[in-house]
């Protein structure tokens, strides 16, 4: 009898194996369960390993603040995404420069973050609408 509830509980842990899990012990009450047990534990890790990468929020924090962007000038991977922290006491934005960094294209923002996440490789220009001197690049590698 307690196997039968630990067999239950391990089931219901890996969300996806559960339906399945159930429709088995529905259809067979027998010895063929215990090979659904151990199949069972075998996706747990993957599971894990999946809301681990979800749980990403940004590859790299650029601070807006004291009228510019530091760092200014920084280099990234592909698929990597960037987060504008914004602190300042004038509100600002990220406008890309060019065709290319189009995408680029921030609220004006007063305090709060905004991101981007670069999915091309190349090197974009950006800048504040407010105060054009305010300039950054992003390079993607
Ligand atoms: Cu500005």
């Amino acid at each position: 009898m307690s196997m039968v509830r630990h067999r239950a509980a391990s089931a219901r842990v890996v969300a996806g194996f559960a339906v399945a899990a159930t429709l088995l012990s529905a259809g067979c009450s027998g010895d063929g369960e215990n090979a659904a047990s151990t199949t069972t534990r075998k996706p747990r890790p993957v599971t894990t390993t999946t809301t681990q990468t979800e749980h990403k929020p940004t590859d790299l924090t650029i601070d807006v603040s004291g009228m510019k962007y530091s760092p200014a000038d920084v280099t990234i991977k592909v698929g990597e995404t960037v987060t504008w922290k914004f602190s300042d006491k004038a509100p600002h934005n990220v406008q890309g420069i060019g065709d290319k960094a189009m995408g680029i294209n921030s609220p004006i923002i007063d305090k709060g973050e905004w991101s981007y996440t670069f999915t091309q490789p190349g090197t974009y220009r950006y800048l504040c609408s407010l105060h054009p001197d305010m300039r950054g690049s992003i390079t993607v590698e």
